[in-house]
C-alpha cells in the first residue's frame, strides 16, 4: 500500500487551447487537465492544494469513496480562500476512471479548467496494447478570445454548451494509434453541459467499464452515451494502417433541441504491431444489490430539486440499509444525476431492466422518465448529496444535502 502525494496549486494561466488561440483559464499546476494522478487499489492520496486563484475553490472527487470530510463540498469544509492550502488524504478502495474537479463556483471553475483525472488500478485488469485517458470537454468563447461571460440567463435553465470541442484541453487534437493495436480508452465526460453520444469512425467497440470499474462482461456497441461526469472504458481497435477515424459525438436531443453531430478530434492510424493482446471474455462478477421487486424507500424528484435552492435537506439515510429510490424527471430535460460518495446500481429506466448491471455514480435521467437504483451506505457516516450535473442546473439550486447516520 503505497501513499501517492500531490500538490496541486489551482491557479489562473494562459490555456492554449489551440496553437496561437488561448483564454485566461483556471488550471491545477498551470495545464488543463491537472496532473493524472493514479494510484493501485489500497494506496492512500495525499493531495497538498494550495489555491493562487483570485476566489475560493475546493476538489471533490468524482466517484472515489471517500469519507466525508474529504468529500470537497461546503457541507464539509469551508471553501479555501485564496492564499490558503488545505490537505485531502483518503485511501482509493475501488479501481476505476475517477476525476477530480473544483467544487465551488463550478459553472466558472470548470469551464476555466479545474480538473483532472485519478486512475485506479486493480489487481486483474485487462491487458491491452495502450492506455489513453481522454477528458472531453466543450468551451464557450466570447467576444473578446476569452472565455463567454458567465451568469447568462438563458444559461441557468438551458446550460452552458461550448462552441469549440476538446479532448484533453486540446481543440480537435489528432491521436496516433498504431495498425492492429488494441487500446484501452478511459473517457471522462467533463463538459459543464454537453452530453457526447460518443462514436468513433461509426466502427464497434467494446465497453469495458462505466464509473465505478469493470463490467461483468463487455458489451459491443457503435455508440456509447456520456453525459457530464460519467465515465465509460472502452476497448477500441483494431483499425488497419491509412485509415482516419473522427472521434465525434452523435447528435442527441436532451429537450433543447437536437445537436448537430461535434467532431471532437481525429484518430490517425500508423505502421502495424503484432498485437497480444484481447479483452476476456469475462471481467469481473458483480452480484445485483437489490432483488427486481425490492420496495422502494424514497422518490426525488429532478422537478422539485430545480425549485428547492441551495439548502434543500433530503431525509438521512442509515448506514447498512438498502436504499431503492426511484429518480423521477417531470421536466422537458435530461438531468444526469450524481450521488456524491457511493455507487449505485441500476435496477430499471423507464421500467426495463438495463442490459447489464453494472457500478454508476451519475445516471442520465431522461426527460418525463424515470430510473430506480440501488445503493448501500457502508460505513461513511456524515454530510452527503446529490445534485444534477448539468454544472448550470446544480448552481441553481438541482441538488440537495443529506446525512449518512451510523
Ligand atoms: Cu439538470
Amino acid at each position: 500500500m503505497a501513499l501517492v502525494s500531490v500538490e496541486l496549486e489551482a491557479r489562473e494561466f494562459e490555456w492554449e487551447f489551440a496553437p496561437g488561440r488561448s483564454i485566461r483559464g483556471f488550471g491545477f499546476n498551470g495545464e488543463v487537465p491537472g496532473p493524472l494522478i493514479e494510484a493501485e487499489v489500497g494506496d492512500t492520496i495525499d493531495v497538498r492544494l494550495t489555491n493562487k486563484l483570485p476566489q475560493a475553490t475546493t476538489i471533490h472527487w468524482h466517484g472515489v469513496r471517500v469519507p466525508a470530510e474529504m468529500d470537497g463540498t461546503h457541507a464539509v469544509q469551508p471553501p479555501v480562500e485564496p492564499g490558503g492550502a488545505f490537505e485531502y488524504r483518503f485511501t482509493v478502495p475501488d479501481a476505476g476512471t475517477f476525476w477530480y474537479h473544483s467544487h465551488t463556483n463550478e459553472t466558472e471553475q470548470l469551464e476555466r479548467g479545474l480538473y483532472g483525472p485519478l486512475i485506479v488500478r486493480g489487481p486483474d485488469e485487462p491487458k491491452l496494447d495502450h492506455e489513453r485517458v481522454l477528458l472531453l470537454d466543450d468551451l464557450k468563447l466570447g467576444a473578446d478570445a476569452g472565455a463567454a461571460a458567465f451568469g447568462d440567463e438563458h444559461e441557468h435553465h438551458a446550460g452552458r454548451e461550448g462552441d469549440v470541442c476538446l479532448i484533453n484541453g486540446r481543440l480537435e487534437p489528432e491521436l496516433n494509434v498504431a495498425g492492429e493495436a488494441l487500446e484501452r480508452w478511459r473517457i471522462v465526460n467533463t463538459a459543464n453541459t454537453r452530453f457526447v453520444r460518443l462514436s468513433i469512425g461509426a466502427r464497434a467497440f467494446s465497453i469495458i467499464g462505466t464509473d465505478g470499474g469493470l463490467l461483468p462482461e463487455p458489451m459491443r456497441a457503435t455508440e456509447v452515451l456520456v453525459t457530464p461526469g460519467e465515465r465509460v472504458d472502452l476497448a477500441v481497435g483494431p483499425f488497419a494502417e491509412g485509415e482516419r477515424l473522427e472521434i465525434e459525438a452523435l447528435p442527441y436531443d436532451r429537450g433543447k433541441g437536437e445537436t448537430p453531430p461535434v467532431v471532437f478530434g481525429t484518430l490517425r492510424v500508423g505502421a502495424p504491431v503484432t498485437s497480444h493482446a484481447e479483452v476476456p471474455g469475462t471481467l469481473r462478477p458483480i452480484e445485483p444489490l437489490a432483488a427486481d421487486n425490492a420496495e422502494v424507500t424514497r422518490a426525488v424528484s429532478l422537478k422539485a430539486l430545480m425549485h428547492g435552492g441551495h439548502d434543500q435537506r433530503a431525509d438521512p439515510v442509515r448506514v447498512g440499509e438498502l436504499q431503492v429510490w426511484d429518480l423521477v424527471n417531470e421536466t422537458g430535460q435530461d438531468h444526469p444525476f450524481h450521488l456524491h460518495g457511493f455507487f449505485f446500481q441500476i435496477i430499471e429506466e423507464n421500467g426495463a431492466p438495463p442490459p447489464v448491471v453494472s457500478w454508476k455514480d451519475t445516471v442520465n435521467v431522461p426527460r418525463k422518465g424515470q430510473v430506480r437504483i440501488a445503493w448501500l451506505p457502508d460505513n461513511r457516516p456524515g454530510e452527503w448529496m446529490y445534485h444534477c450535473h448539468i454544472l448550470e442546473h446544480h448552481a441553481m439550486g438541482m441538488m440537495a444535502h443529506f446525512a449518512v447516520v451510523a
